[in-house]
């Protein structure tokens, strides 16, 4: 079956016997890919060149047009988002506590707990599904000493509220911008906000280098700090001057990466018109809606987020189940949130008292398949099941 079957009522549900809409998983982030002998060439240039990793030419290349892309000064490229957050919150010097929205991917969080600093949990603006600057500025202590906004799929965090409050009080502020690479807020594209920006460029985003990863920054010494503490803090054969790490990214994703730059206008076109395409199909569907992107900045588009309101008929999780039953594998992120994941759960049992906003919006939020690779039928098929479950048993 390649998802044309009909899906009149509940009979037709693959969650009630009927046989899938589709043979195969249809994932919400498929790798988009450049065409295999652009990547092939690529490699091929590794290979000629013998260089395999260790600041080679292709990431010396790949760091460069990132930077020129984005228009900022330094793009210190490595071995993915974690490890670049990681070593950006390290070189930027934080420590205590610092606040980040409980309502993203969990390695916002652990890039801090993995380093002995407590990520202390601010809610979120329900329309917006970002930083609430109010809500930041409620959970600041003695010990705080920065701030991690996420520009959460792609849409901006409120950067001009946090960089207000970031001064006002003396605080760090940097962005995990894993999901805006290619997104602009106030018209330019992310990458210069805050100290720096952490973008990811895992197999699963628009964009992807197989895994990879970077800061970037307008400033020139933490972009050093940066380069030597991806490399074990070696400054020159056998001197060590920092306690670093192996964050380097290595020649293969460079590789991959110049090809598939090259391709990033046609993924969001993709991506633009599977949203189109979503927002026509399920525009009648009362309870149903998606999340917008500002027609005035420029979006990936990667990530299509439909929302459930309460009183729908089905519960969101039994709408991912039917999805998922005709094997178009929607997922319930960010739910349930990090601070109810057991590590930070345990740090905090009642962390959710305080993040009414976060906990609802990961009670409603599907987030539906797209890319380069989505199967025409998809987007009809997830409408039709989305359309027979509001009908109510
Ligand atoms: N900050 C934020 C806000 C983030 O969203 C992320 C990553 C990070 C930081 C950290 O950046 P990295 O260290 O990852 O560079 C995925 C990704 O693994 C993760 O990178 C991403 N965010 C997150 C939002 O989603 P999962 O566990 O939900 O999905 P995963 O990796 O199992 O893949 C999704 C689907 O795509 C799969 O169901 C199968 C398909 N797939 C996956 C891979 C890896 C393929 O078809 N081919 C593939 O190669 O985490």
């Amino acid at each position: 079956m390649t998802g044309t079957k009909a899906i009149r009522n509940r009979g037709d549900l693959a969650i009630n016997g009927a046989t899938p809409a589709f043979a195969r998983p249809v994932h919400v982030g498929r790798p988009n890919l450049a065409p295999r002998q652009a990547i092939m060439d690529r490699l091929g240039q590794m290979l000629d060149s013998r260089w395999l990793t260790n600041n080679g030419p292709l990431v010396q290349a790949f760091e460069q047009r990132i930077a020129e892309y984005l228009g900022v000064r330094h793009c210190v490229a490595m071995c993915n988002g974690t490890i670049a957050l990681e070593i950006a919150i390290r070189a930027l010097g934080l420590g205590g506590e610092v606040i980040v929205p409980s309502y993203t991917f969990v390695a916002t969080a652990h890039a801090l707990h993995w380093q002995g600093l407590t990520p202390v949990f601010a809610d979120i603006d329900p329309r917006t599904h970002n930083l609430d600057p109010e809500a930041v500025r409620r959970m600041v202590t003695p010990k705080t000493t920065g701030i991690i906004g996420v520009h959460l799929w792609g849409r901006p965090a409120p950067h001009r509220e946090l960089a207000a409050l970031a001064d006002e009080l003396g605080l760090k502020l940097m962005y995990d911008a894993a999901h805006a690479f290619g997104c602009s807020a106030g018209g330019r594209l992310i990458g210069s906000l805050g100290a720096c920006e952490v973008l990811s460029f895992h197999a699963t985003k628009f964009f992807n280098t197989l895994e990879g990863g970077a800061v970037v920054t307008d400033d020139g010494e933490l972009a050093q700090t940066m380069r030597l503490m991806r490399n074990f803090g070696f400054a020159g054969f056998d001197n060590v001057i920092y306690p670093g790490t192996n964050g380097k990214m290595i020649e293969a994703c460079a590789a991959v990466g110049l090809a598939n730059l090259d391709g990033i206008d046609t993924v969001v076109t993709a991506n633009r018109r599977n949203l189109d395409a979503y927002c026509a199909a399920l525009a009648g569907i009362e309870g149903i809606s998606l999340i917008e992107y500002d027609a005035a900045e420029r979006s990936n588009f990667q990530y299509v987020v439909m929302e459930v309101s309460e009183g729908f008929a089905a519960s969101r999780d039994d709408i991912v189940n039917a999805l998922q039953a005709e094997n178009l594998l929607a997922r319930r992120y960010f739910w349930p949130g990090c601070h109810r994941m057991r590590p930070y759960r345990d740090l905090n049992p009642h962390a959710g008292l305080l993040l009414p906003h976060t906990e609802a919006v990961a009670r409603r939020v599907v987030v539906l398949p797209t890319g380069t690779t989505l199967p025409e039928t998809a987007v009809q098929v997830v409408a039709d099941v989305v359309g027979v479950l509001a009908h109510g048993a």
